[in-house]
């Protein structure tokens, strides 16, 4: 666990950073596509969930993760198939990501931040970008 600064810009500049989200994106499908189909079914996503969700949901009641993957369901699996594909996929991580950046909003706060979760690979390439003057 790590503490950073972040505002609402370290989120939106990853994921305008189109290279380096896509590699993101491309990443997690691999790591929550756990059958390597090329697809992820509701069970995958489900057993992704706890480091899928920005800030770490990890216990989450099982009726609430339900109505989570419905509405992710409804909304991004674009022609119905029950699977997400990768764009479906990368739609998907965008708006975790816009509301993450909404969350925040445009005053720096602290967060705590696990490892390897969203925000942290976030923060981790606003430091990579940035020069500090010595
Ligand atoms: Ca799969
Ligand atoms: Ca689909």
């Amino acid at each position: 666990m790590n503490v950073a600064v972040v505002n609402s810009t370290t989120v939106t500049d990853f994921v305008n950073d189109t290279t380096n989200f896509d590699n993101f994106v491309n990443e997690w499908f691999a790591m929550v596509d756990t059958n390597g189909d090329g697809n992820l079914s509701r069970e995958e996503i489900r057993s992704g969930f706890g480091t899928f969700m920005p800030l770490g949901s990890h216990s989450q009641p099982q009726e609430e993760v339900d109505n989570v993957l419905e509405l992710i369901f409804t909304r991004f699996d674009e022609d119905h198939n029950d699977l997400l594909d990768l764009n479906e996929f990368k739609s998907l991580m965008t708006e975790i990501m816009n509301a993450v950046a909404r969350g925040i909003g445009g005053s720096p706060i602290i967060v705590a931040l696990e490892k390897d979760s969203l925000l942290m690979k976030a923060v981790q390439r606003e430091l990579a970008t940035q020069s500090y003057p010595s």
